[in-house]
């Protein structure tokens, strides 16, 4: 695919034109073109651009509302698309995954989603706004083996750790990994709140999902109940 139609991809999400961006999703699906190269290098650095310009003044809230549209008329087109990379896979796991309390972003929760899914792990996703007890409580319901968290906002960050509180308060902590992402979250962050592990993108959420599946089967051996 060449560097124009990538730039075409970027700038239908800067100006907030969803059905350009769902057109050039097609078009790409249509070439043949990993759906995640389409996202990774067309869509989201229009999401990164549209991000910089809010942070400068130089775009409002609508505009960064139209955007996610464009971005989220995209991804109806891809998702499926990555989804059908994983229906031959043996399941990996449950995640449990969600935008904690006090945040709507939910773009990068659900790519993180539709990659997890796309790798074999059945994924039960939240939604935004999701509060600690809500995440336990789903937990708790279908037995899972991760609790993802995003969050988008410095200010909304901090729930993440509540996230971990309220598993602890439902006793589920020992039998559930937590692994935390979103922009402003670091590894050192992750640390601090006790969570199990940090990914940076989605891609790496998958990685450290295996990962932290692989400690838990090799736990589960070394205590047999
Ligand atoms: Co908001 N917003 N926003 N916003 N928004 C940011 C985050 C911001 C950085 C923009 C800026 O100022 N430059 C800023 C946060 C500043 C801060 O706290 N540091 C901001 C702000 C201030 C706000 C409001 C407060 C604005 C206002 O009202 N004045 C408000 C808050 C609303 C709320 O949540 N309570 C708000 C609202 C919105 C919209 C509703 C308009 C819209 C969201 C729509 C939606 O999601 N349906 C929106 C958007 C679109 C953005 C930006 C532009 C783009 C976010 C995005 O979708 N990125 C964003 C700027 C930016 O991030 N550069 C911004 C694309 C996505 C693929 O990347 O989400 O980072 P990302 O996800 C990545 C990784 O982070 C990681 O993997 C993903 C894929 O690679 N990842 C995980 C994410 N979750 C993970 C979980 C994991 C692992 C990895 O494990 C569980």
């Amino acid at each position: 695919m060449s560097d124009d139609t990538f730039s075409a991809m970027r700038q239908s999400i800067i100006d907030g034109a969803p059905d350009t961006a769902s057109a050039l999703a097609r078009q790409a699906v249509a070439a043949g073109i990993a759906p995640l190269e389409a996202i990774n290098h067309g869509f989201v650095p229009g999401m990164h651009a549209v991000g910089e310009q809010f942070g400068q003044g130089k775009m409002f809230l609508p505009d960064m509302m139209a955007s996610a549209e464009a971005m989220r008329a995209a991804m109806a087109v891809l998702d499926p698309e990555l989804k059908k990379l994983g229906t031959e896979r043996p399941m990996a796991g449950v995640v449990i995954l969600g935008t904690t309390q006090g945040d709507i972003h939910e773009i990068g929760k659900m790519l993180v989603g539709t990659l997890l899914s796309a790798h074999g792990f059945r994924v039960h996703d939240l939604g935004v706004d999701v509060t600690g007890e809500q995440f336990a409580a789903k937990a708790r319901e279908l037995n899972a083996d991760i609790v993802g968290v995003s969050a988008l906002l410095t200010t909304t960050m901090r729930n993440q750790r509540g996230v971990v509180e309220a598993l602890e308060k439902a006793g589920l902590r020992s039998q559930v990994q937590v692994m935390v992402g979103g922009a402003p979250v670091t590894r050192k962050w992750a640390e601090e709140i006790g969570a199990d592990g940090y990914a940076k993108d989605a891609m790496s959420a998958v990685a450290l999902a295996r990962s932290l599946m692989e400690q838990k089967t090799r736990s589960a051996v070394a205590e047999p109940v």
